[in-house]
């Protein structure tokens, strides 16, 4: 490809970027999964059965957001810059529900799995900004109703948001990198596929180790996100890609 032409970037994150800035991944040994069961935390019916183990859960989760002294880190200042000066657009999808790319200041932004720093009326949908503890006495401050907020949060069994919006950009993508994210949910896990699928899109993968799904990409970059992330976009704000 010729140099820095206006051809569309999406981009997958996962928890892999974040790590560096001091938060756990899912599945690594040491990762958030190793000390919660899913199920009793992360699906709509440990919701309804036990709410207050499941605000316990997020609470912590939100507090470290707001105390734990967390930044972005170079991987997210990257893709901000790639976002500031590449001519085309570049779209970027997190499965995250930290801040720190929005910190970083990307702002073609989507927080496929809900936000931390959201909570939502399982009542009436009404979704507000929340630093705090979260607790079942909560009220909604739009329909009134107690005990129903949640984290704004995309559980198991839940659809993740604004899939038309992340289909039709994949659609018609030129580029599609994907980047600190074991491959094991989905539907992101399938992105790559969906990119290939549009006959144009080149793919890459930028983690730690190779993914569930690391045959699929065309080109990849193994190491810390800190290192690869902004190696990576240097270079093609330089050169393109192959
Ligand atoms: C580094 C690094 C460093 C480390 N530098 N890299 C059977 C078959 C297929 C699908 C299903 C199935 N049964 C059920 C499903 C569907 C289900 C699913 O996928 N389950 C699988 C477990 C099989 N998915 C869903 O239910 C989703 N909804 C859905 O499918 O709706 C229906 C639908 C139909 C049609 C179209 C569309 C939708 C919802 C999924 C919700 C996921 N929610 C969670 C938790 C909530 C958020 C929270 O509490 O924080 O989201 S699960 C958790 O996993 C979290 C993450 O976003 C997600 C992905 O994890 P991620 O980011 O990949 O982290 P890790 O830890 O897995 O990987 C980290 C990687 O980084 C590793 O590779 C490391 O090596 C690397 N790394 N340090 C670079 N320094």
């Amino acid at each position: 490809m010729s140099k820095i032409e206006s051809k569309n970037i999406v981009i997958l994150t996962g928890a892999g970027i974040s790590k560096e800035s001091g938060l756990k991944t899912f599945r690594d040994p040491d990762g958030i999964w190793a000390q919660h069961r899913i199920e009793d935390v992360a699906t709509p019916d440990a919701f309804k059965r036990n709410p207050e183990q499941v605000q316990a859960f997020y609470n912590m989760r939100r507090d470290k957001l707001y105390t734990g002294n967390l930044e972005p880190n170079a991987a997210h200042l990257a893709l901000a810059k790639l976002e500031q000066e590449w001519p085309g657009d570049v779209f970027l999808v997190t499965q995250n529900v930290d801040n720190l790319h929005d910190k970083a200041g990307s702002k073609n932004l989507l927080h496929m799995h809900g936000e931390l720093s959201k909570v939502k009326c399982n009542a009436c949908g009404h979704t507000v900004p929340w630093e705090g503890d979260l607790s079942t006495e909560d009220v909604c401050e739009a329909c009134n109703t107690p005990a129903l907020l949640r984290p704004a949060i995309v559980w198991f069994g839940e659809m993740p948001l604004e899939m038309d919006r992340i289909m039709a950009a994949l659609t018609d993508c030129d580029l599609f990198m994907s980047i600190g994210t074991s491959g094991n949910v989905y539907p992101a896990a399938g992105f790559v596929q969906e990119a290939r699928m549009n006959g144009k899109a080149h793919t890459v993968e930028l983690n730690l180790e190779p993914s569930e799904g690391a045959s699929l990409f065309h080109d990849s970059r193994y190491g810390p996100a800190t290192e690869v992330v902004p190696q990576y976009v240097d270079e093609i704000l330089r050169d393109g890609w192959a």
